[in-house]
């Protein structure tokens, strides 16, 4: 089997059942695995909610490791509504082409920094850079602070040891504390300024509403954008054609980069809480429980996509669930389009090959379900491409 596969565990239960179930700190979870399903369930957010405990609907739940309800991922309508709509127009700003210039230098530089090694381990030394780097531009501050963050590793509530680690997760937390009242004392023109200044509903932000809004884009956007950058990597190392294709077709990139996150869908899946006594696929869940709404399964449900298990890079039907779906889909997803669309873009001009020269899968571990969903470890020479 090539490195960069990877494949759909969720095949048979979703084709048999259309559901899975997982253990998770006693507190079990339905996992709902076709799309149609994944989606009229996302649709109803009365019967299965965001907004329970915070930390509940993330599986792993984070009860444990944090008390702060992160905006609006954790809000239900209709208060939900008035977060999105004051923050909407601020993560659309990916959409303007200094946004775009800026981000293209930042990624042009680790590229040309990789061409002059002879191996780059990609998830530390390219993929955690590139998305520390990228966030300083989304939330509009000096692009120096990315060295601190890059030093907190991938994931910022899990480390080497453990998926869950408070003392982390404190760090995050004193740190945002730390820089929201910086700002409060010296406005700017960053993501914390607009919140401070803002109100929702008529009042004002509460410090706990904006540290929860910073937490989310801080920890939604870390290990997604890693596994996405880091599979496309592994991906376009097997297929230098894909590659050539793209540089003799620049315009295909947008739909190639849907195509991918179709097929690698970075979040495997989000939970939700029953209010009432239901029923999925037949399936009884009682109220107080969680399902999970399973993307990675939904996209490759062979009822939608012909050919699931395949990159198709031009693939035109695509009615990907890799951003989530309904209410609460992606905040960040128009960043993670252009940074991917960008990259790719940059791959393709700048590099003629890569050669994997060793990898250790990322495999999550869903009860009956074993996922692979990026790696640990990738170890990449790059080739520059000669005109
Ligand atoms: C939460 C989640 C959001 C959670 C879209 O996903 O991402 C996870 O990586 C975090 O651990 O807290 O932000």
């Amino acid at each position: 089997m090539e490195n960069s596969v990877l494949p759909d565990s969720f095949k048979q239960a979703r084709e048999s059942k259309g559901i899975g179930k997982v253990e998770d700190q006693n507190d079990p979870v339905t996992m709902v695995l076709g799309l149609k399903d994944v989606r009229k369930c996302a649709h109803n957010w009365k019967t299965f909610q965001s907004g329970a405990k915070p930390g509940r609907i993330v599986i792993p739940s984070e009860v444990n490791i944090r008390e702060t309800r992160q905006i609006p991922f954790e809000v239900d309508p209709p208060a939900h509504k008035g977060f999105r709509d004051l923050i909407d127009p601020w993560f659309k700003r990916p959409l303007e082409s200094d946004y775009q210039a800026q981000l293209k230098s930042i990624i042009d530089d680790i590229i040309d920094h990789s061409l002059q090694q002879d191996s780059v381990e990609v998830v530390g030394e390219f993929a955690l850079k590139l998305q520390s780097r990228a966030l300083t531009v989304l939330l509009n501050i000096p692009y120096e602070e990315s060295e601190l963050w890059i030093g907190w590793g991938k994931h910022v509530f899990r480390s080497e040891d453990t998926d869950l680690d408070g003392d982390k997760a404190a760090i995050l937390y004193d740190y945002i504390d730390a820089q929201i009242d910086k700002t409060a004392a010296n406005l700017d023109q960053s993501l914390y300024a607009l919140l401070l200044n803002s109100e929702v509903n008529g009042k004002k932000l509460s410090k706990e509403e904006i540290k929860g809004v910073m937490i989310l884009t801080f920890a939604g956007g870390r290990d997604t954008i890693i596994n996405a950058v880091t599979n496309s990597i592994a991906y376009f190392s097997e297929h230098p054609e894909s590659l050539t294709q793209l540089a003799e077709n620049p315009d295909m990139s947008s739909i190639a980069v849907e195509e991918l996150i179709r097929y690698f869908s970075p979040l495997t899946h989000m939970g939700r809480v029953a209010t009432e006594d239901t029923q999925v696929c037949e399936h009884a869940v009682k109220a107080d429980t969680r399902i999970s709404l399973c993307w990675a399964s939904a996209n490759r449900d062979e009822r939608v996509f012909e050919n699931p298990n395949e990159v198709v890079l031009d693939r035109k039907v695509n009615p990907h669930v890799g951003f989530g779906f309904g209410t609460h889909n992606c905040l960040g997803a128009t960043h993670a389009r252009q940074l991917l669309n960008i990259l790719i873009t940059s791959l393709a001009e700048k590099v003629s090959t890569m050669e994997i020269q060793s990898q250790q899968d990322n495999v999550e571990d869903w009860g009956e379900f074993q996922r692979k969903v990026g790696y640990d470890s990738l170890n990449v020479k790059f080739t520059a491409r000669k005109y």
